[in-house]
């Protein structure tokens, strides 16, 4: 078996000990950390997030803080959608892009003071970005880590379990919107969020010694909701169309190719990173779409690709499979396709796997 070797580079997060516990078999690695991939049962990972609840170590979505006077303005500089309204409390997902428009990350925004922002990331290093634009600006905003990191509780059974465990007021949050909160001491933010469609909630954990007793505590509460656990569940994020930054994404991919253009205001105007090459990208129209893939062969390959795949229409190369699954929903072999526009929903494509040439269908995302 080859494994990922540790070292000093390659951090765990608070809950990796309680993952080990609960029968992990595989990680990637994500913003530098050991991010759970799989406990030995796709299958039945997938339906308990569909039907039931799951736990999920997501520390790896590291958080980027700035704080002091000037941190919404630093934060309103990198971000190319208006925050200025942000109430204390509230989230938002925000298309980061860099000075030519391309998107270098897309984390969730939490406003947690008016002094203080919190960028939950994607798989790239913001604190550099944000120290570079601050110190380029003079604005004197601190730019460091926070002691947080979020654990996931997904599906349908999780706000009946949340609300056990917190109180009933957790059924008004709204989405992305968060709140402190103690369990059992143990300080936390339980916001309304999670990368699935199936509704849930994130608890970021405020004192990373505490992961454990917070790990077993939903546990424990969770045992009468039939929890398990679970992680980032492949086939469910690409069934619901949700994005992976830096797999879906390469380093000249803009927020209108990847269906995040409602993320943009464009109306904005003054000193914001990108905004300007964004302006003009969407005036001239963005080359390229993203578009869900159906494979005519049911089981193209269940394992996730290495590589981008080629596509192929009338003989021209029109661009990419970017992500491949089996989907437990429909019952066929499903992945996005990053494509030219002279390509559209409806049209059949060759794709270029590693058993040759395979016929699919484009259709709109999400395809659930
Ligand atoms: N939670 C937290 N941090 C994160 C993620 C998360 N950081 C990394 C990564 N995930 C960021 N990416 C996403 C992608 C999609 C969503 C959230 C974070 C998401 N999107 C919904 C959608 O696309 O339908 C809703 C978007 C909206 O309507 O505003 O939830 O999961 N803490």
């Amino acid at each position: 078996m080859i494994t990922i070797s540790p070292s000093a580079r390659t951090l765990r997060s608070p809950f990796y000990q309680s993952t080990v516990e609960d029968g992990v078999v595989s990680f990637t690695l994500y913003n530098s950390m050991f991010l759970p991939t799989g406990f030995g049962d796709p299958e039945a990972e997938y339906w308990r997030l569909k039907n039931g609840v799951s736990i999920w170590d997501v520390a790896v979505q590291r958080q980027v803080q700035l704080k002091g006077r000037n941190a919404e303005k630093l934060a309103q500089i990198l971000c190319p959608r208006d925050i200025s309204k942000m109430q204390i409390g509230q989230g938002k997902y925000i298309p980061l892009c860099n000075h030519s428009g391309i998107l270098i990350n897309d984390p969730v925004l939490l406003k947690i003071d008016e002094d203080c922002f919190w960028f939950s990331i994607a798989d790239s290093d913001v604190w550099s970005w944000a120290r570079a634009i601050n110190n380029e600006r003079q604005l004197d905003v601190e730019v460091s880590e926070p002691d947080a990191a979020p654990l996931a509780i997904q599906g349908p059974k999780a706000e009946d379990l949340v609300a056990e465990i917190c109180g009933s007021w957790v059924r008004d949050l709204k989405y992305f919107w968060f709140k402190p909160f103690k369990i059992d001491g143990i300080p936390v933010l339980v916001a309304r969020s999670g990368y699935s469609k199936q509704g849930g909630f994130e608890l970021y954990l405020l004192n990373k010694n505490l992961g454990k007793k917070l790990y077993n505590r939903i546990k424990e509460v969770g045992q009468k909701y039939d929890i398990g656990p679970g992680c980032p569940n492949l086939s469910e994020r690409v069934e619901s169309g949700l994005l992976s930054f830096g797999g879906d994404t390469d380093h000249s991919t803009n927020p209108f190719e990847v269906r995040l253009g409602d993320f943009v205001d464009l109306h904005l105007d003054g000193d914001i990173v990108g905004l300007p090459a964004l302006k003009k990208i969407h005036e001239q129209g963005p080359k390229r779409h993203q578009l869900g893939a159906i494979f005519n062969d049911a089981n193209v390959c269940s394992h996730p690709i290495f590589e981008w795949m080629s596509i192929y229409h009338r003989g021209e190369p029109v661009g990419s499979l970017t992500n491949r699954t089996w989907s437990f929903q429909l019952e066929k072999t499903i992945g996005f396709a990053l494509v030219s526009k002279k390509v559209q929903a409806g049209e059949s494509v060759l794709i270029e796997t590693e058993q040759g040439m395979k016929e699919a269908e484009l259709v709109d995302l999400p395809f659930v």
